[in-house]
């Protein structure tokens, strides 16, 4: 064995089941970066490894996973900050060339290595959280050059530091400045060249459409889903944030990995993601800072059983919150998410929106070894405090992190 953790108290976050299922007293034994055993320690006797942490009756949590962040851009947006305070819309802000085209323009000028340099410390807030796996989007090039660059240095970040990096195509979040008046024409762009640019080059593994009134309408982003699906890609939305346009329903018939935000989601669109794999993905940051007063529609989200993901949807308009922790107590306060579900939200249901529940997300055998061992011992406690150093360790594929 290379590592050995003792006296565990452990969450598995075991899909489907209810409650948090605390199994006291665990070993859990880990080798070649995957998790080989966890059992009673009473069963340790013969097994020696080369590392051993005990962790003194402590909490153990798989890895959290935020699964929907645009880390990588460079500017900031404190003026709009300032407007927005001031009772000037979001999507006000955005029609008169600011909002996301105001990154837009910061980003296209920084090079590859200042766009990593900026994204370091924002993914290093996520790592003190318990973050072990991030996904990035790209979103704020908007050319075929600019897209490429933003993932390149998303992918970047992970030989900087001990972080599982997913990424994402956002080619699909504005229309760029050079193609105003010409959606139909950018959207040709994204499919016939950055799509299969991107998937040949294996920059992204999901391709993701702002499916919204002031980013793309609903044959714009069918049209991407299609490119994506032909070249390979999973696909993921953001949809029903502002308004209600039948982005989520859309994004469930393509089998899609997740459909996020979703405030303004009917009925019908939560009965469009029954019994489907698509997630439900919530995103409490931008609701707050945006002061959004409709809330996304948890109660029948969970009566029909949806798994609803929590992110910080971290980015320089919408949600500057660079800690999953208040996510968590977020989704708990704002939606009435219960400490279990916001659990659930950064775990088992983080991987899946990624497609990775397979590997990630829950402490079992076979799975990645990605955990986080807690100064606290009750799970709830990590949607309950915020900003105090609740976290001891991580580890991140079988690696003891020195964060
Ligand atoms: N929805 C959001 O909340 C972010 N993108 C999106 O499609 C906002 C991005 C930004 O304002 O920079
Ligand atoms: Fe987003």
């Amino acid at each position: 064995m290379e590592l050995l953790l003792t006296n565990a108290r452990v969450v598995t976050m075991e899909p489907g089941a209810t409650g948090y299922q605390l199994l006291e007293n665990q070993f859990i034994a880990i080798n070649g970066g995957t998790i080989t055993h966890i059992a009673e320690q009473s069963g340790l006797a013969n097994l020696r490894a080369v590392e051993v942490i005990n962790c003194r009756s402590r909490l153990v949590t798989p890895g959290l996973i935020d699964c929907h962040t645009h880390l990588v851009f460079a500017g900031s947006r404190a003026n709009e900050f300032d407007q927005r305070l001031k009772g000037v819309p979001y999507t006000e802000i955005s029609q008169q060339g600011g909002g996301i085209l105001a990154t837009v323009r910061a980003t296209r000028e920084a090079s590859e290595p200042e766009l990593v340099e900026l994204a370091l410390p924002r993914l290093d807030g996520l790592i003190r959280s318990g973050v072990t796996s991030v996904e990035i989007k790209s979103g704020y090039g908007l050319s075929v050059d600019d897209e490429l660059k933003m993932l390149r240095a998303a992918k970047a970040l992970a030989s900087k530091r001990p972080i599982n990096i997913t990424t994402t195509l956002l080619a699909a979040h504005a229309v760029p400045p050079e193609y105003h008046g010409r959606a139909d024409d950018y959207i040709t762009l994204v499919c016939e060249e950055l799509i299969p640019a991107v998937a040949k080059q294996k920059l992204a593994t999901s391709v993701d459409v702002f499916c919204e009134s002031i980013g793309f309408h609903l044959e714009q982003t069918e049209k991407v889903f299609q490119a994506a699906v032909r070249h390979g890609l999973k696909v993921k939305g953001h949809t029903e944030q502002l308004s209600n346009l039948g982005g989520t329903a859309l994004t469930a018939r393509y089998n899609g990995l997740s459909a996020d935000h979703l405030e303004y989601l009917d009925k019908a669109g939560v009965t469009a993601l029954a019994g489907t794999d698509t997630v439900a993905t919530l995103l409490p940051g931008a609701f707050y800072f945006l002061k959004e007063t409709q809330k996304p529609p948890v109660p029948w989200l969970r009566e029909q059983k949806v798994p609803m993901a929590v992110a910080t949807d971290f980015n320089p308009g919408t949600s500057p919150f660079a800690d999953i922790g208040l996510m968590m107590n977020m989704a708990c306060t704002l939606f009435g998410l219960t400490p279990e579900e916001a659990l659930r939200g950064v775990t088992v249901n983080a991987a899946k929106a990624l497609g990775e529940d397979n590997i990630r997300g829950q402490l079992a055998p076979g799975f990645a070894a990605d955990l986080c061992l807690w100064n606290v011992s009750d799970p709830t406690e990590l949607s309950y405090q915020v900003g105090l150093p609740l976290l001891r360790q991580r580890i991140v594929n079988g690696e003891v992190c020195d964060d």
